[in-house]
């Protein structure tokens, strides 16, 4: 299970911390001279390490943002209000209170697998979490609704099948029941 590996990559780095600290309490119990020029020196040392470090994380890790292709158009755009409590998803605007409910109460809306696909989502009261899930119930990606504000989530569906919404902010009484759906063909 992903939770538990991320438990333990938890458990070790804590540990590894605390040795740390618990090290540099015990090491400096007794004051000593210092001597500054290899404190310097060592200072300078630590600095191209982590320079080497943070320039080797970039390079192995920028080809994998989403910026590189920003200029790509998405094939279909969904567009998505977040409301206590309910989400609506339409490939029309929704604007009012009238095409939100009609989005929540159509047939759901289609996408089709392995194209580009962009949510404009926004909300019409609080800031609702929207958090996209797949048939077998893995969180595939997400975003906030917010009110005022328009995020775009651009996603690729490897799998066909009916996908949930559910809001990941906890926004009211009937948060638990807030959902979406939607259709990958
Ligand atoms: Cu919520």
């Amino acid at each position: 299970m992903v939770q538990m590996r991320a438990f333990y990559v938890f458990l070790g780095a804590a540990g590894l911390l605390t040795a740390a600290f618990l090290y540099v309490a015990l090491s400096t119990r007794s004051a000593r001279d210092i001597n500054i020029q290899v404190a310097y020196g060592l200072r300078k040392k630590l600095f191209f390490v982590v320079l080497a470090v943070l320039l080797l994380s970039m390079g192995l890790t920028v080809g994998k943002t989403p910026y590189p292709k920003g200029n790509e158009l998405p094939a279909t755009v969904v567009f998505v209000v977040g409301k206590q409590f309910s989400f609506a998803l339409s490939d029309t605007p929704i604007t009012n209170d009238e095409e939100y409910e009609a989005g929540t109460y159509r047939t759901p809306v289609q996408v089709r697998t392995g194209s580009l696909i962009e949510f404009r989502v926004t909300s019409f009261d609080v800031n609702h979490g929207f958090a996209v899930y797949s048939p077998d119930e893995h969180l595939i990606a997400q975003t906030q609704a917010m009110p005022g504000y328009v995020n775009r989530l651009r996603v690729r569906f490897a799998k066909p099948g009916r996908y949930y919404v559910l809001c990941l902010e906890l926004c009211g009484m009937g948060h638990h029941r807030m959902r979406g759906v939607f259709d990958v063909k």
